[in-house]
């Protein structure tokens, strides 16, 4: 294999000419080496869990509330994660340390296993765990100034008695087929309603609407993860002096607020300009979505697990 194959040179995402290193359950492996059987049922069945965490500033940011939230997920899919919360946070660290991360976004994963081609997955010997630390752009820089065009789908959220919205699952279609809605529509991002009607999430965010000093953003049981961002916000808005609730919304209350901004470790604190095409406030990020969204950076900065 030629040098420039085996070197992964992808700039817009990585630094130019480094070697990624994967961990892949307890051990640190080049990316070419990082592989996962086809009898994973991961891969077959969607069947395991994940979380999506940044580092800022040589920390990683809310590490305890991902991993808490990881085994939750594993917990309500009776997935047992052989390792404690304290070794996969530091198997996190670590693979952050063998990337030189400090600015980054890791992507933390545990699958059933290998097991045969049913889906029983008690037939599945060991999970698997692996973790990529790497980087991330969601949207590009500009929409953050301008907002995010966003359209409400067709695709409703999960019922919770279906693939609970709690669980942070392998299984991401419901999220996928709203975003191929989104996509078609000719915007990136969508609103999904739950099967009551009621708004729930993006497909990969949550969501808050504005309304004079008041911050509203639906609860869990309406559909929505509860996201790691969306608790910080949440903190961080109170600290400004503004008045939070989890309220059960409806597209009207999104097509009538002062501003909407969605949520979420990728993307962040990104506000919306318009939604089915009613645009919300003056069609900018409002004065709220952008005050928070300083407050955010600032604070994610400051804190967090150190690397090194
Ligand atoms: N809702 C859903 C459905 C998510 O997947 C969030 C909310 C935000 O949660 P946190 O804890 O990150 O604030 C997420 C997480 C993507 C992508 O490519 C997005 C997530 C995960 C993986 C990929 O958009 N978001």
């Amino acid at each position: 294999m030629m040098e420039s194959e085996e070197k992964r040179g992808d700039k817009h995402t990585r630094e130019f000419f480094t070697v990624m290193k994967v961990y892949i359950n307890g051990s640190m492996v080049d990316e070419k080496n990082a592989k996962i059987s086809v009898f994973d049922h991961g891969l077959l069945y969607g069947d395991g869990v994940f979380e999506g965490i940044r580092a800022y500033n040589g920390k990683v940011f809310k590490l305890e509330e991902h991993v808490d939230r990881l085994f939750r997920s594993a917990k309500a899919i009776a997935l047992e994660i052989d390792k404690t919360p304290d070794q996969i946070s530091s198997a996190v660290v670590d693979t952050c340390n063998a990337n030189e991360i400090n600015d980054g976004y890791i992507r933390l994963i545990v699958t059933r296993g290998v097991g045969t081609l049913g889906l029983n997955p008690y037939l599945c010997k060991e999970s698997q765990i692996v973790i990529i630390a790497s980087a991330i752009q969601l949207y590009p820089v500009e929409l953050y100034e301008k907002g995010l065009s966003i359209v409400t789908v067709g695709t409703m959220r999960n019922h919770a008695e279906a693939i609970n919205p709690r669980i942070k699952s392998l299984n991401y279609l419901n999220n996928v087929l709203a975003k191929i809605e989104a996509i078609n529509s000719g915007v990136m991002e969508c609103i999904m309603l739950n099967p009551q009607g009621y708004v729930a999430e993006a497909s990969g965010d949550n969501v808050f609407v504005v309304r004079g000093n008041t911050l509203s953003t639906p609860p869990s049981w309406c559909g929505a993860l509860d996201g790691i961002t969306r608790a910080t916000v949440m903190d961080l808005a109170v600290s400004a002096g503004y008045s939070v609730s989890e309220d059960v919304l409806t597209r009207y209350d999104l097509y009538t607020a002062d501003e909407v901004f969605l949520t979420g470790t990728a993307a962040e604190i990104i506000g919306v300009s318009d939604i089915d095409r009613r645009s919300i406030g003056d069609g900018r990020p409002g004065p709220v979505t952008l005050k928070l969204g300083e407050h955010f950076h600032a604070f994610a900065r400051e804190n967090g697990t150190p690397i090194r």
